[in-house]
């Protein structure tokens, strides 16, 4: 197989203001080139797992990073996003996932696809990944409750795993399931939601080219907390739509039920897509808080669409983003 050379990756390209930067990159020699700050030694290397060995046999990391026009921007710190997570599966608290999750069995994993496609079925995590290459992206995340990261997700686009199920004509939207075993997730004996966590997209915004089924962080499996072994991000909508540690993707005409909009229709609704000029029922959504800018850092506008408007703004036009909010 050819291998390709990556060009060395420099920190001024990773905090560039410029809108999109794409570039090639062997995993291996993005590890090398230091893009990992030191602080991750306890992190799970890529290159030991299943995964690693997928990556490595793909050969390539693709590294395309889009970015909103702001150059304040900086990657969070690894700490903050692996040790500050929503995983209520593993209780409500922002430290519960990394101190629970542990007891997550990801492998072996695999995936139910069911209703409006042609090749339905149950897949190994290695059946999912093995066509893909992975790619790393830089991509703003923000929280509903208006906290904000910078994170670099590996992973590739869902869409190119969507089309190989071949949906039918009347699949109009792709629901996602996570994993519900209260043996592995004490916090689903809990009745804060419905279980299992469920989240859905249009067919449009899960085909779209920027919506990442993603695999690792910061050139890492992605730890327990943050959804392994399969997650999804969705980098304009609020972060409860980008569902972890996902075992079952259902192709269907009509609009899915979404775990959070069961729980608080008022406050959730099925779109979230990130929007300054919606508020939440309880808070305002015009600013958000940088994880790890330090407890004195001012708080910084929150961006339409989180700032991919560019990108994404066309999936809605027409659509009333008040009362589709
Ligand atoms: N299965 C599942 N997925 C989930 C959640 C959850 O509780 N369970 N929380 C969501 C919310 S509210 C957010 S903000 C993000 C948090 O992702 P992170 O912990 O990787 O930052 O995960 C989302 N995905
Ligand atoms: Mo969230």
């Amino acid at each position: 197989m050819l291998i390709q050379r990556p060009d060395p990756i420099r920190p001024s390209e990773i905090t560039s203001e410029s809108v999109f930067v794409k570039r090639r990159a062997l995993l291996k020699a993005a590890l090398a080139a230091g893009l990992l700050p030191g602080t991750m030694a306890r992190a799970q290397p890529v290159t030991t797992s299943t995964l690693g060995d997928l990556a490595a046999a793909n050969g390539r990391l693709e590294n395309v990073s889009p970015w909103a026009d702001n150059p304040s921007l900086a990657t969070t710190p690894y700490e903050y996003v692996t040790e500050y997570n929503n995983y209520y599966e593993f209780g409500t608290g922002k430290g519960d996932p990394a101190r629970y999750a542990h007891t997550l069995v990801t492998e072996p994993w695999s995936v139910e696809v069911e209703g409006e496609a042609e090749n339905t079925g149950t897949f190994t995590l290695e059946d999912i990944l093995r066509p893909h290459a992975l790619e790393e992206r830089i991509y703003r995340f923000r929280c509903v409750e208006a906290w904000s990261m910078v994170v670099p997700w590996v992973g590739f686009p869902l869409g190119d795993l969507l089309k190989r199920f071949a949906p039918t004509s009347r699949a109009k939207y792709v629901q996602f399931f996570t994993l519900n075993d209260s043996e592995q997730m004490p916090g689903v004996r809990s009745r804060v939601l419905q279980w299992p966590y469920r989240e859905g997209l249009t067919i449009e915004e899960a085909m779209h080219p920027l919506t990442l089924l993603t695999v690792g962080l910061y050139g890492r499996v992605l730890p327990n907390q943050n959804g392994a072994p399969l997650r999804l991000i969705v980098p304009w909508k609020y972060g409860f739509k980008s569902i972890k540690s996902i075992v079952r993707i259902r192709f269907m005409e009509d609009q899915p039920r979404t775990s959070w909009n069961m729980a608080a229709s008022r406050e959730y609704g099925f779109y979230s897509n990130v929007n300054p000029d919606v508020p939440h029922p309880r808070w305002s959504q015009a600013s958000e808080r940088p994880l790890g800018a330090g407890l004195f850092a001012s708080r910084q506008p929150t961006l339409l669409f989180n700032g991919y408007a560019e990108e994404v703004a066309d999936l809605y036009t027409g659509l009333d983003l008040v009362r589709n909010f």
